[in-house]
């Protein structure tokens, strides 16, 4: 089963990791490069089976990137809670006031000033793939480049957009993770290698993964190719050490098969789709398995 690449990454991170305290103050285990490969040819996606996994916001994350968006207050209107503790952490450094995180969240949805004052992130993900600036008053637009590049010029190896955008990485909640997206055709078949600089294999991953596959469906049906390959490469690839309970319990868990992703229609554009778009057919997980996340 093609989840066991990721049940043994993660068996062999914590057996075999080099244990540091990390950014957090938590502290992990950690390996240096790790390849996963998924096959997309068959309709399949790779949605984590060994625990439940919140598909509809890892959608709505996408769609959130690919509006351009940094801010979270639409994450939130719509019940998505993932990115909630970075702009709250920085709140409360900045205000020294102890408000709690549902109290932060209705804030953010009920009062548009606030939400613009506390609720964005920095030029992160949205900015960077949509209207990277160079500063001089020009913008590019990397997913819309990346899109008519695939079209006009399928055999060019420089399909490529990244996140990683040295002048402002320091105005950025976090630097991006997932940092570079290449693509490449051949036969008709897309496929694509994700770049991902640091990655938590208990909780970024399985959103991380199952987005790469969602955007290169996207990609192929906007240019009429047929799905291939999802190529995973990460760099930092880390287990937090308060998740020893989520590794020995998913590791002892059996794969069940990927579900399969359908298009409900064809969007007039990459820029277009809507959570309605996608159907995931066969989804069958394990449970959910709570895990605290490392701020
Ligand atoms: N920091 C760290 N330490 N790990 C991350 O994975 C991470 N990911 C970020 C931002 N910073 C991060 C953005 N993506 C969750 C999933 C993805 C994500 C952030 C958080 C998460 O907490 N997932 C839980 C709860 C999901 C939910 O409530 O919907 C999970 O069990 O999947
Ligand atoms: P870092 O910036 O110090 O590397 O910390 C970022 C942490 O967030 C690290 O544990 C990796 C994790 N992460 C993911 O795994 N996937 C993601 O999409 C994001 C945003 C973060």
């Amino acid at each position: 089963h093609p989840e066991q690449q990721y049940l043994d990454a993660m068996a062999r991170v914590w057996a075999e990791g080099s244990e540091r305290i990390d950014r957090t103050g938590v502290g992990t285990r950690s390996l240096f490069g790790v390849t996963m490969r998924f096959d997309l040819s068959d309709g399949t996606v790779p949605l984590l089976t060994t625990k439940r996994i919140f598909w509809k916001s890892a959608v709505k994350e996408l769609i959130w990137f690919l509006s351009g968006d940094t801010n979270i207050r639409p994450l939130v209107e719509q019940g998505v809670h993932i990115w909630t503790d970075w702009p709250l952490d920085r709140y409360r450094r900045e205000t020294g006031e102890a408000i709690d995180r549902d109290a932060f969240e209705t804030r953010l949805v009920e009062d548009a000033a606030f939400a613009e004052k506390w609720g964005d992130l920095g030029p992160v993900y949205g900015k960077q793939w949509v209207s990277w600036s160079d500063g001089k008053g020009n913008y590019f637009n990397q997913i819309a480049n990346l899109v008519d590049g695939l079209r006009k010029n399928p055999a060019s190896r420089r399909h490529i957009f990244t996140g990683w955008n040295v002048a402002e990485l320091d105005r950025m909640a976090l630097p991006p993770c997932h940092m570079t997206y290449q693509y490449h055709v051949a036969d008709g078949r897309l496929s694509g290698i994700l770049y991902q600089r640091s990655c938590d294999l208990g909780l970024g991953f399985g959103f991380n993964i199952f987005e790469a596959a969602l955007l290169l469906r996207m990609l192929a049906q906007q240019c009429d190719l047929e799905p291939g390959e999802i190529i995973w490469m990460g760099a930092d690839v880390h287990v937090y050490l308060n998740h020893e309970h989520l590794v020995a319990e998913q590791i002892a868990r059996t794969p069940r098969p990927f579900p399969k992703l359908e298009f409900n229609r064809r969007p007039d554009s990459i820029f277009d789709y809507r959570l309605e778009d996608f159907a995931i057919a066969g989804y069958d997980p394990h449970p959910h398995i709570a895990a605290p996340v490392a701020v």
